[in-house]
C-alpha cells in the first residue's frame, strides 16, 4: 500500500477505529521482502546510499539495497552506442560494442565491495568526507567477462605494466585539474586475475544505472574504488598512473625508511561488522541475544571472529556461517546471554584473516580517512 492511499484510509477511518490508532504509528507490518527497508542517504546529489546493515537477512544483497557511491551525477550512457576501447601499449587497438561483450563467455562470481571511507562516521576526531556508518558494504553475485579476456585480444605490449579503468562519468571537486572523469588503475598482476570482471549483470539483473550500467568493473579483494562503473576506456600504460583518484583521492601513506610516500588504496583490510544489535538498541535483561554480522577480510579469507560483550576485556569465538567463498563476506553469529542486570553494556567483534592480519585497537593516521577498521564499540541499553 502506498503512503498516500494509507493516508487517504486514514483520512477514511471510522471514528471508532481512532483509539486503535492513537499513541503508536499505525503502519503494515514491516513487509516481508528482504530489501526492506530502503537505502540511507549520506548525500542525496550525487548518489551515496548506505545498505542498511542492521537490517542484514541474506549473505547477497538485494539490488536494492546494494550501497551506492558515486563522485559524480550519473552519467546517462546510451547501451546501443556503448563502447569499450583497449588502447596505449597494445598491439591492437580493441573496441568492443555491448553485445560483443555479451556474446564472449561469461562468468559469474559472488564478490563484496566495501567503500574505503566505510565506518567514516566513527572516526574521532572526525575527518573529511562523506559519513558513512557501517554500511557501505554489500555483496553480490556478478555476471560478466574476464577483464583478462579483454586484454588478451589487445595484445599487451612487453614493458606494460597496468591497466588504466576510465568511467563516462566527468565533473569537478576540489583540487581536480577542472572537469576529470572517475578513474583507476590496476597493475597488470592484479588485472589479469579471475576475480577481476568487466561486470553488466549484477545477482542476474542487468546493471542499474546507480550501479554503472552497462558496464562496470568488479575487483575482487580491493575496496570498492578500484571497481569503476560506467567503464569506457582501458588505458594500458607503460608506468604506473598516477591520476587523481590514487593520489589526491583514495590514497593513504605508505612508510619507507619510515618517511611517508602516497600510495594507491588497493586491498580490503579484514573487518567484522555487527549488524545487531545495532547501536543503541535495546536488549532484553537475562535473555539469550543473537548478535550476527559480517566478516571479510579483502584478497584473504576470514580465519576467525571474535566478540567481546564487556567493552573488549574477554573474547569469545564466534561461529562462521553460510555461504564460504573467496573475495566475499563471511556471516557469523554469536549466542550473548545478556546479563540480568540492566544497564549499558559495549559490544564488539573483530575479524582476523588466514595471514594472521586482525584489525587494530587504534587508529593509524597514515590512512588519512579511507581503510577504516579500527575497534569500535556498539553501545547497546539492558532492560
Ligand atoms: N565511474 C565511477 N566508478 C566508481 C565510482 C564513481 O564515482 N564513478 N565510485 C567508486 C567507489 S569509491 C566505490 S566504493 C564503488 C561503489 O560501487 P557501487 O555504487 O556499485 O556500490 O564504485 C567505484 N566506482
Ligand atoms: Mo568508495
Amino acid at each position: 500500500m502506498s503512503s498516500l492511499s494509507r493516508r487517504d484510509l486514514l483520512k477514511a477511518a471510522p471514528a471508532a477505529a481512532l483509539p486503535l490508532l492513537a499513541g503508536r504509528l499505525r503502519g503494515d507490518d514491516p513487509p516481508a521482502d528482504p530489501a526492506f527497508p530502503g537505502l540511507t542517504v549520506r548525500m542525496y546529489e550525487p548518489q551515496n546510499l548506505e545498505f542498511p546493515l542492521s537490517a542484514l537477512k541474506s549473505w547477497l544483497t538485494p539490488n536494492e539495497q546494494f550501497y551506492v557511491r558515486s563522485h559524480f551525477a550519473e552519467p546517462a550512457v546510451d547501451p546501443k552506442t556503448w563502447r569499450l576501447t583497449v588502447e596505449g601499449e597494445v598491439e591492437k587497438k580493441v573496441e568492443l560494442t555491448l553485445e560483443d561483450l555479451r556474446g564472449m563467455p561469461a562468468v559469474t562470481r559472488p564478490t563484496t565491495l566495501e567503500c574505503a571511507g566505510n565506518n567514516r562516521a566513527f572516526v574521532v576526531p572526525a575527518v573529511a568526507g562523506v559519513p558513512w556508518g557501517p554500511g557501505a558494504v554489500s555483496n553480490a553475485e556478478w555476471t560478466g567477462v574476464p577483464l583478462a579476456a579483454v586484454l588478451e585480444m589487445a595484445k599487451i605490449k612487453p614493458g606494460a605494466v597496468e591497466v588504466i579503468l576510465v568511467g563516462a562519468d566527468v565533473g569537478t571537486v576540489t583540487g581536480s585539474p577542472g572537469a576529470i572523469h572517475f578513474d583507476r588503475s590496476l597493475p597488470l598482476e592484479k588485472a589479469r586475475k579471475p576475480e577481476v570482471l568487466l561486470a553488466y549483470k549484477m545477482n542476474g539483473e542487468d546493471l542499474s544505472a546507480a550501479h554503472g550500467a552497462p558496464v562496470r568493473a568488479v575487483v575482487g579483494g580491493w575496496y570498492g574504488v578500484a571497481s569503476v562503473k560506467w567503464l569506457t576506456r582501458l588505458v594500458v600504460t607503460a608506468k604506473p598512473h598516477a591520476g587523481f583518484w590514487q593520489t589526491t583521492d583514495y590514497s593513504i601513506y605508505r612508510r619507507r625508511n619510515g618517511l611517508p610516500e602516497v600510495a594507491p588504496i588497493t586491498t580490503m583490510q579484514p573487518k567484522a561488522a555487527i549488524a545487531r544489535p545495532a547501536l543503541h538498541e535495546a536488549v532484553p535483561a537475562g535473555k539469550p541475544y543473537k548478535v550476527f554480522g559480517a566478516a571479510w577480510a579483502g584478497e584473504a579469507k576470514v580465519a576467525r571472529v571474535e566478540v567481546s560483550t564487556d567493552g573488549g576485556k574477554t573474547w569469545d569465538a564466534a561461529t562462521l556461517t553460510g555461504e564460504d567463498r573467496p573475495f566475499c563476506w563471511r556471516t557469523w553469529e554469536y549466542a550473548w546471554k545478556v546479563p540480568a542486570e540492566k544497564g549499558r553494556a559495549k559490544l564488539l567483534a573483530r575479524a582476523t584473516d588466514a595471514d594472521g592480519a586482525t584489525q587494530p585497537e587504534k587508529r593509524d593516521p597514515d590512512r588519512r580517512n579511507y581503510m577504516i577498521n579500527h575497534l569500535v564499540p556498539v553501545e547497546v541499553i539492558v532492560r
